[in-house]
Order: C-alpha cells, then structure tokens, then sequence
C-alpha cells in the first residue's frame, strides 16, 4: 500500500501564510481529515471553513473513496468555540458542516479520542461509523453552558440510542465512556494503538463491504414505539424537568427532543436550531458561559514561577474525624490516595470512620458505586490514635475543633513529626491561617485548604495563601484540590476568607429585613425563587444557628434574632425548632407564629416600625451588602479576581450558576443602581460599613463593570 505525501489543503484556499487548523491527507483512496486547533480542537469559524472544503474536496475527488476524521494532540473536537459565542453567530455553522459531510456520498468514518463532545459529538454522530480509543468520554454538555445541542444532537442521539438514554445525556449534560457507548451501539469499534490506522483499514473494509449503515437521520427503529405511546414521553420529560427550577434550556431541550417523535427530520432540525439561537442570546448562557471560564481562570495563579517542581502527593492525612475530617479523607480515597486519619480517641475515631462506611454503603445501595469500589475505597482510609502515623504523608490536613489553642497544639505537633516538604493545610473557615502556622517553623509550608460541607461533595476549595506560603506549597495544594475533583480558588488571609465573610453581610442583611417586617418564610421564599437551592434561614437551622452564635458571642458581635432564638434553645433542625419547627424526624420547615412573635418583640425593642417588605427588594438587600463586601475583598487583594468571587459562591453557596455568581450578576443589574441603593440604606441605618464600597463607587462612577477588571488585568 503506497503512501501519498501529506498534503496540507491550507495553501489552496486559506489567506497566504494562514496555517489552516483543517489539514488533509491521503493514504491511498481514504482521505484522513485532521482538526488541529490547540487546546481542545474547539470548533471555530476556521475550523468549520476547514470542514467544508475538505469535506468538498472528498466528494468531488474521484480518487478518494472514504474520509478518516480526526483530532490531533489530546482530543477529537470537543464542541463549539465558546468564546466566539459572545458574538453574532457566524457562518458556515456547524450545521453546514454536518450538511457538507452528509453530501460526500462516500463513508466518513470518526476516529473518536479524549473528549469529542457537542458540535464534535454531533459531526461523529452524523458519520457513518465512529471508532474510539479506550478512555474516550463522549456527550453533549451544551446544557452546562445554558445550551442545547445545536447541530442536530437532540435528532440522531435519539435515533441511535433511544429517547430515553438520549434525553439523559442530553439533560445531564454529562459524557458517557466508550465501552458504555458500544454498549449503546453509538461506536462501532473501540480500538487499541493507532487510532487512525485503524480507522482508514475499517475504512478499506467498508469499501470493500460496500456496506453504508443507515445513517442516523434515516434510522427510526428506536423511536417508532414511543410515537405510539407519547404518554412515555412526557413522563420521562417530565422526571427530568421537576429538577430544573428556573433553568431556561432544559425546557427547551424537551422541546426540541420532542420534534423527534413529532416532526420531520429537517423540520425538527430548524426548531433545535431556533432553540440554540434563543439561548445562545439567553442571560442565563452568557452567565453560565461566564463560569464555565472563570472556574478554568480560577485555577491560574500568575505570579507563581513558571519552573516550579512539580509536587505529587501520593500518600495524604487528616487530623480529625469529624464531618469535615471524614468527608476530606473520602475525597483522596475517592481520587486513589491512601488517607490517614488521626483522632484523639478510640470512640471518636470509630464514630467518625463509622460516618464514612455508612456514607459509602448508602452509595452503594443508590447504586452511584459499586461494593467492590466501595471497599477499595474504604481500604485506602486507615484510622489511628498515633500522630506518628502521619510521618509519611505528602500532604497533612488539619480538620479539627474551631479553637486556635488546638490548631496550635495540632501544627506544633505536626512541625515535629511531618516529613520536610510536607503540605501542612488548615482546613478552618475563618480563622488567621498566619496565626495558626505560627507555633511551627516551617511556615512556608503552611496554608489553608477551606473545604465546604458535605466534603466529598461540595466541589469548592478555598486555597488560603498565608503571608509565608511558599510558591511551590500553593501550586501542589491547588494541583492536589483539582487531583481530588475539587475546585480550587486561591484566597488571601482575614476573617472568614471570601465567602464566609461575604455570607455574613448577607446574614446580616437577613437579620434587617426580619426586623423590618419580612418573615422568614418571605426571605427564603425570595430567595429560592431568585434561584438558590435552599433559602438562607432554611440553610442557617439545616448547619445549626448554635454555632454561628457561638462564633458571634467570640467576637462580642449580636444578631438579635438569631441569638434570641438560640437563647430560647431554638438552634435549629437539630432542636426541631429553629426560624422554623420541623415536624418530629421531618426537615420540611413550617412557619411558627412563636418566631414571628419574637421578631415583632425584637422589632419593637429596636424601635423599628415593621412594614410588608417584597421579593425583589429582599433579593436586593441580601445580595447588594454582600457583593458590596465582595468589592472590598478585591481591593484588598483577597480575591484575584472578580470571577473568583463568582465561583466561590457557585460551589460553595448554592448562588444559581445561571446567574453567574453575585459580582457577574452585579454587572447584569448595573453597579450605579447598586451604589444608590447602599447609600440610601446607609443613611437610614448610620452604619459607616453600609456605605459603597471604593471600588464600587469607582466602577460605577466611570460606568465599567467587575468584568472590566479583569480585561484591565490582562
Ligand atoms: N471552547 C473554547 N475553549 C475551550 C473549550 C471550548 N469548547 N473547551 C475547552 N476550552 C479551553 C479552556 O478554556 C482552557 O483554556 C483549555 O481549553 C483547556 O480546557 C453546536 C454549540 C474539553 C473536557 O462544553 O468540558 O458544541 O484556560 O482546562 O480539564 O451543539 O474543557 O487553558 O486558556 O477545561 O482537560 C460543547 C467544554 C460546546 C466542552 C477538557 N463543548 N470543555 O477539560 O481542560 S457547545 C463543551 C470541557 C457546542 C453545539 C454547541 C473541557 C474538556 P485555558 P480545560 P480539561
């Protein structure tokens, strides 16, 4: 079989000197089309361009008898530009593409590895065969961005798999493996070495074979059942929809998914198509889209050295199993790390490593694991009294009690007996993490590592960079955090970090608008209905209003509602009674005249006159203190960017991601409107802290954004 010379088809059609990120070359009769455009292999305008004219060129090229369609470097297309979709969309459009690949009449087989996901996954849907390399994770996630898919996903998904397979992964968004996807018959063969050799001799068999499947736009097999029962439909729409509260595209995605059973391929093609133009102009995908950059900017700490060693941490231990203690070693043992728990007693190390077989077994029984990976994970985690145990351990992570005389016995302690270039992270939510490296010495190799609770699910870690952490300390618990599935931010040291203390002007702010005349079930029902998944008070009795006032009491502070509660015993769920009663074992929160009664005494006391306060001016008197306090933590360096605010608060706050957390959503609202705002409720409460913030002032004042902060940046 001889080889042709590569030829690049970019000196043919693209600008002079305009490296084409399509390339073309021919082995034998098989065309092998190669998408090289760094990172990800994002599909562009030059891209799609590319596309076409390859695509082109194989039908009208009569020594061309099949095309091979590939990704260079570490994976096939993995979707859409998305940062060109802050732009009118341009043609050709990935529909053009797909149209041009449906026109080469000749098989066009998808050499499938890393992550082809939407528009990507829709070409390869649209190929006539799709071959992938082990490991492959393949799927459209547009629903992630506040999307759809755009380029025909929502028709041949279905047709392939089946509606109901098709609406999971559209409506989770999340990537299936390959294996699973052969199991589903969506790739013909998963292939081992070579991918694309592969791919051409599969494409020399079809040849041979003469044999073209049915493409998927003709097959019908997995849908003509469910036309007979649209009952079907709806109940699955339906099971999906009901976890979907204020979220635009899912909706549309059942729409669109729904012309599959009612509509004409071509027609059913054009609604999807209007469903991803509506969106892609949405809030809710711009904020989304938002996110989905700022967690990958998070991530990036600029001033780090570039010729950092790489830390690898292969052994991890914590002090402490409590809830935060257990739920940290799970998140190694869940990443394959062997975990050493240390605690001070047999029974609270039994009780804590009992919490986490519990909360591995009912995994388990929900069949989100397996038993076998279940006791692999389980074997990872060792317990014990003895802080010698931890001498091993490349990374140490303090989870015990709130007080910093034991923090400081526990670091002390650690200075001796953790190795050299160990990691040593405080896992406190507010405490000076300077303060607490200060009985060791080796504050170098001290910093915080705020995880949020439940641990092994909440996705968020604040990274707390001490005065004296060391570059490389803070570039391998960053790496560890992402290695743990986790989602780093990088903070400065003050009392409570980013979020904490940005959650306690909201607190505050709550507190006011109780006193003021709202009730509780006013202030959540405001607040869920803006979007987040629990209201601020419901949240305060779930974690326990005890602790809060315990820190409050700490630091002489007084939130006269909270604390009268506490003072009548009403600490929350844990007491059945809180801002709310619960119902004996129940968690549903129902109002209580007692609380309102209290709050109207309270009320009183302060002089205040109560009045009917409205949702939309709750959501504003909780978020605008808040993202005031945001404005101040960037002035002061806390928090690198805006967007790191942003992400905080999306995975660790519950702040809906459709708003694309409280500085972008600021932006959206106008930093003016919010300046006025916060005068005017400074001059009613006479609190100097009330006033704008400097930065916000200044925002405002020469009409820029958050956002334009960090184009300044850049
Ligand atoms: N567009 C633009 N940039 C992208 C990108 C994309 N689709 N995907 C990744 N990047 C950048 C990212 O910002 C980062 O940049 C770098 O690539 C590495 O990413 C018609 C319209 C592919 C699984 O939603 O899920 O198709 O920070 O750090 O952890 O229906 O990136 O280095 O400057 O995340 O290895 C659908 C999104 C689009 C996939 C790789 N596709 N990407 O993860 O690396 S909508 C997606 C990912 C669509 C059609 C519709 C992940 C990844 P920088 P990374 P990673």
């Amino acid at each position: 079989m001889s080889r042709h010379p590569c030829r690049d088809i970019s000196s043919d059609t693209m600008q002079p000197g305009t490296p084409s990120p399509v390339s073309w070359r021919q082995d034998g009769d098989v065309a092998v089309v190669t998408v090289d455009h760094p990172p990800v292999n994002a599909l562009n305008t030059a891209v799609r361009a590319g596309l076409i004219e390859a695509f082109a060129r194989a039908r009208q090229d009569a020594t061309i008898a099949a095309v091979v369609l590939a990704g260079a470097a570490r994976t096939f297309i993995a979707g859409a530009d998305i940062a060109e979709m802050d732009r009118p969309p341009q043609r050709p459009s990935t529909l053009d593409v797909i149209e041009a690949l449906e026109q080469v009449g000749k098989p066009v087989i998808a050499a499938l590895h890393g992550t082809p996901l939407g528009g990507g996954f829709e070409i390869a849907l649209a190929c006539d065969f799709r071959l992938a390399a082990p490991g492959t994770r393949m799927g459209l996630p547009e629903i992630k961005l506040g999307l759809i898919p755009g380029a025909g996903g929502t028709q041949r998904l279905p047709r392939l798999v089946g509606m109901e397979r098709a609406m999971a992964m559209i409506l989770s968004g999340d990537p299936i493996a390959a294996e699973a996807a052969r199991g589903l018959g969506l790739i013909d063969e998963i292939v081992e070495g070579d991918l694309v050799a592969a791919a051409i001799a599969f494409a020399r068999e079809a040849i041979a074979k003469g044999r073209l499947p049915a493409r998927a736009r003709d097959r019908d097999e997995k849908l003509a059942s469910l036309r007979a029962e649209p009952r079907k439909f709806e109940d699955m729409a339906a099971a999906h929809l009901k976890r979907t509260r204020g979220l635009r595209a899912p909706a549309c995605a059942v729409e669109a998914l729904r012309g599959a059973i009612s509509l004409p391929f071509d027609e059913a093609l054009a609604r999807e198509w209007a469903f991803f133009l509506e969106l892609r102009a949405s809030e809710q995908s711009k904020a989304q889209r938002h996110v989905f950059f700022a967690e990958r900017e998070a991530a990036k700490i600029p001033d780090l050295p570039k010729d950092l060693p790489r830390v690898t941490v292969a052994t991890a231990a914590v002090i402490g199993a409590g809830t935060m203690g257990g739920g940290i070693a799970m998140c190694f043992a869940n990443a394959g790390i062997p975990v050493t728990v240390v605690e001070t007693s047999t029974a609270a190390l039994a009780r804590g490593l009992g919490a986490v077989e519990k909360n591995y077994r009912a995994t388990v029984a929900r069949g989100g694991l397996g038993t076998d990976d279940a006791d692999a994970r389980l074997r990872l985690i060792t317990g014990t009294l003895d802080i010698e145990a931890v001498r091993a351990a490349d990374i140490v992570i303090e989870a015990a009690f709130e007080d910093m005389r034991v923090k400081h016995d526990v670091f002390g302690r650690l200075d001796r007996v953790a190795k050299p270039d160990a990691i040593l992270a405080t896992n406190t939510s507010y405490l000076d993490v300077d303060a607490i490296a200060r009985p060791t010495a080796r504050p170098q190799s001290v910093l915080g590592m705020h995880f949020f609770s439940p641990a092994n699910i909440m996705r968020l870690v604040e990274v707390v960079r001490g005065a004296h952490t060391a570059p490389a300390t803070l570039a391998a618990a960053v790496a560890t955090a992402r290695r743990i599935g986790k989602i780093p931010v990088v903070v400065g040291v003050c009392h409570g970090f980013v979020g904490n203390r940005m959650h306690r002007l909201r607190s505050v702010a709550a507190e006011r608008a109780l006193l003021d005349g709202a009730l509780p079930q006013d202030v959540d029902a405001a607040m869920t209905k803006f979007g987040f998944p629990m209201g601020p008070l419901a949240a305060a009795d779930l974690a326990g209003l005890d602790i809060s006032w315990g820190m409050r009491k700490a630091q002489g502070l007084r939130a006269e509602i909270a604390d009268s509660l506490c003072e009548a015993g009403r600490y929350g769920q844990k007491t059945g009674k809180g801002f709310y009663r619960y119902a004996e074992g129940a968690r549903t929160p129902l109002p209580d005249p007692e609380v309102e009664q209290l709050i109207v005494a309270a009320s009183a006391r302060r002089g205040l006159a109560q009045r009917p306060i409205g949702a939309d001016e709750i959501v504003e008197r909780l978020l605008f203190p808040m993202i005031n306090e945001g404005a101040r933590i960037l002035d002061e360096g806390i928090a690198r960017r805006a967007s790191d605010i942003d992400v905080i608060w999306i995975y660790g706050y519950g702040f809906p991601v459709w708003r694309g957390g409280p500085m972008f959503y600021a932006d959206s609202v106008g930093l003016p409107h919010i300046v006025e705002r916060l005068r005017g409720w400074a001059a009613q409460s006479g609190e100097p802290g009330d006033a704008p913030a400097p930065l916000l002032t200044r925002l405002a004042a020469e009409g820029r954004s958050f956002a334009s902060l960090a184009d300044a940046a850049t």
